[in-house]
Order: structure tokens, then sequence, then C-alpha cells
């Protein structure tokens, strides 16, 4: 393994501040795609012992390649070259080093209370001051399970996203049946598609992984869950327009048990997204109640609360959590919530990935298992798990049952 190092200096005229802004919110998502790039971390200085307020550099990245021909592949490739140019048109000076890392010593841990605090529980996610939230919201996600935060989404990375569902749509005009990829109604044809789902979606095109993983998405869910993070799962629900499918209630940790509940979804609607699209809805506080069987009375997996469970939910208190085009809905992994049928004109193209603390991890295998699956895309491994005891009751072993949709399992629940 080599690992390049490589040192930027911003131009005179910008701040510091704004240099690193550029680098962790535009640049890193050109970096991360890079072909062969095992390991990549970027340092932002902050001061030095010798030259305060005068560093030569404001930021050094180290990228971890196999070997020297596998970096110089990924230079040359497009998305290499394109890397390059963009790094260009915002540093002065850049110097890259080509080094052979000799770790001495890793990170240490001192003693058990600097274990002790580093385990993420609302109250010590709470007190490390916020990165883009204020203290309000990150204290009303923790009391209602869900934080709604309008417009958080902006209008380039919406272009880059609305482009990846235009290019699925045409490509989903091929199918006749569902595959891998795509969850097809039973009424889709190539003339008037209609998909449900695009499983594993960070999978299917570059952008949705650089999204994923986009300095500002990443902010928030750290607002949340804590400085290390851990990546899950993706997904998207199109909702089709004119009758897109309802989602019943029920809670996500159940198909994908972890051993804490620091797991949530961060969801962003693609399009304005009003009642009668069928926007997320869900119930103030019950992230705080029961967790629910979604199993049927023969054992079957339902991905549904049963019908006496549904009857003791207040469902008068129930919240649509709807908005404008970027709108960010996030879901504490034990919080009830479904959506209604759409019944406007209009798809609800929602983009759903999860995310969890890196010291919380999945007791079974993931029900839609990505490439990116259990990466940490934040901070560092942590040395400790942290186990929070409940009755996990395990969800069938979707790497050996499968796993189709919660459209396809909930549909069989209904049937019955
Ligand atoms: O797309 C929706 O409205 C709900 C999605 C959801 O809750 C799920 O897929 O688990």
């Amino acid at each position: 393994m080599i690992k390049v190092v490589v040192l930027l200096r911003r131009h005179a005229h910008w701040t510091r501040e704004q240099f690193h802004r550029w680098w962790l919110d535009e640049h890193v998502p050109y970096v991360t795609i890079l072909p062969g790039l095992r390991k990549y971390r970027v340092c932002l200085v902050t001061g030095s012992t010798s030259h305060p307020g005068r560093e030569p550099w404001d930021g050094i990245a180290e990228l971890y390649f196999d070997d020297r021909a596998a970096l110089d592949a990924a230079w040359s490739s497009p998305v290499g070259q394109t890397a390059l140019a963009h790094s260009r048109e915002s540093h002065s000076d850049r110097l890259a080093l080509i080094t052979e890392e000799h770790e001495l010593i890793g990170l240490k841990s001192t003693s058990s209370s600097a274990r002790t605090e580093a385990t993420m529980t609302p109250e010590s996610v709470l007190r490390r001051a916020p990165l883009v939230l204020d203290q309000r919201a990150r204290e009303q996600y923790f009391e209602d399970g869900y934080l709604t935060v309008p417009g958080y989404v902006g209008a380039a990375w919406l272009a880059r996203l609305r482009a990846v569902v235009a290019a699925k749509i045409e490509e989903s005009r091929g199918l006749s049946a569902s595959d891998d990829q795509f969850d097809l109604a039973p009424d889709h044809t190539a003339d008037k598609p209609n998909i449900r789902r695009l499983r594993k979606a960070i999978d299917r095109h570059p952008d949705l992984w650089a999204f994923a993983v986009d300095g500002s998405v990443v902010d928030l869910i750290a607002d949340l869950l804590g400085p290390d993070l851990r990546f899950h799962s993706s997904k998207l629900n199109f909702k089709w327009s004119a009758g897109g499918d309802a989602v019943r209630w029920h809670q996500d940790i159940q198909a994908w048990p972890h051993t804490n509940f620091a797991v949530l979804t961060f969801g962003v609607y693609l399009e304005d997204t009003e009642s009668a699209q069928g926007p997320l809805t869900a119930i103030p506080g019950s992230h705080r109640g029961p967790i629910f069987d979604q199993f049927d009375t023969d054992g079957r997996w339902t991905g549904a609360l049963t019908a006496r469970d549904t009857a003791t939910l207040p469902a008068d208190k129930a919240v649509e959590l709807g908005g404008p085009a970027g709108t960010v809905v996030l879901l504490h992994c034990r919080v009830v919530h479904g959506s209604a049928v759409n019944n406007s004109p209009r798809m609800r193209p929602l983009l759903l990935n999860v995310y969890s603390a890196a010291d919380a991890l999945a007791i079974s295998p993931a029900p839609a298992p990505t490439s990116k699956t259990g990466v940490l895309v934040r901070g560092v491994e942590p040395t400790h798990v942290h186990m929070e005891p409940y009755p996990a009751r395990l969800p069938p072993r979707w790497d050996q049952v499968g796993y189709r949709s919660i459209f396809a399992a909930q549909a069989t629940a209904y049937a019955e």
C-alpha cells in the first residue's frame, strides 16, 4: 500500500474557512469516487507551532492506493482528470508526495473513562457542539424520533440527483420484470414506466454515493449520531403518480437490528412533496415505545405492525413530514412511520440512506447490502461496540432467503 500526501494552499483572496468548506463540501465528492482509492483522509490546518497565522499550507489530503500503478491509473482516469481540474481551480499551490507509511503507535486509549465517554448516547451527542443544526432541533429529534429540515439540499445537488432519476427511468423501460436494481410495479411497461424502488441506490450511480458522503449530508447526521459514522444501506422510493403504493405503519430497526439505537434514515425529497403525494408520516415519541413484532401469526415477515398493534397507536397524533424539494427527513430507527397512497398527478421520489454511529454494529445481514455497507464515512473505527440490551427478534436471514422490498412484504400481509 502507498500513501500520497497532498498539501494544498488556498488562494490569497480566500479565507481559510472558505477554503476548508470548499474542500469538504465541494471537492471531496470528486475524490471519493477515484478508482482504486483504498482510504482517504483530509486534515484541515487550524494552526501551527512555528508560523501562527502564516502557515504555508491550509490542508493535507492522505490518499491510499495499492501501489504506484493504481495511483497512476486513478489520476489518469477521466474521474481523476476531472478531480484534478476541479482542485486546480481552487488552490494556489499543490505538492503531492508519494510516501510509505509506518504507523508506530495507533490510537491509544488512556483510560476506561475515555472509552465510556466515546459511547454515543443521545446525551453525549447533545453535549458536543453542533455542526449545522441548532441545539433545539437536535433535542426535538430525540424527543419526537424524527426531524424535518426544509430545503436543506441545495439546487446544485438536486439537479444532479434528478438527472440520475431521469436516467434510471429511461433505463427501466428496457425491463419487463423486477431485478436486483429495480422493483417495478405490476403495471410497469416501456411506454408507461412505473418504478416502486431503485434498490441499493448508492451502487447504481457514482453521484448517489458522492451525495451520501457529501460533507453537508454527513455533518447533519453527525449532529444526531456523533462524530464516528458508518454507512448501512440505500434505496430510492419513487411513489409513482396516481396510485403509488402506501407504506403501512412500521419501524425500521426490526429489518436490520443493531447493537444499539444510534441508527437513522436520512431521506431527501427530490421534488416538492405535499399531502396528496403521500409524504413520510410519523408518530411522535413512538421511538420511545415498544419495538413491535413485524411477523404474522405464521411467523412470516410482513415488514408492518399487526392490526392489533396498529389499533394501539395514537394515529390522530401522526405528523406528515412533507416539504419543498430538498427537504430532509431524519427518522430514528425505532420511530413508527409509514406513508399514504400517492393520489396526485406528481411522483414523489425520495432517496433514503441509512447511517449508524460507528459503534452500533448490525446484528444480522442487511436486507439489501450495498458495496459500502459497514464502511466508515467519517471519524475513526471504535475500539468497543456499544451494546444496549433489548429483545431483538431476528429478521429472516436475508442473505439466505433474499429480500424483495417492503412493498412486496407488506402486500403479502395485506392479502391475508
Ligand atoms: O417511501 C416511503 O414513503 C416510506 C419508506 C419507508 O419507510 C421504508 O422504505 O422503510
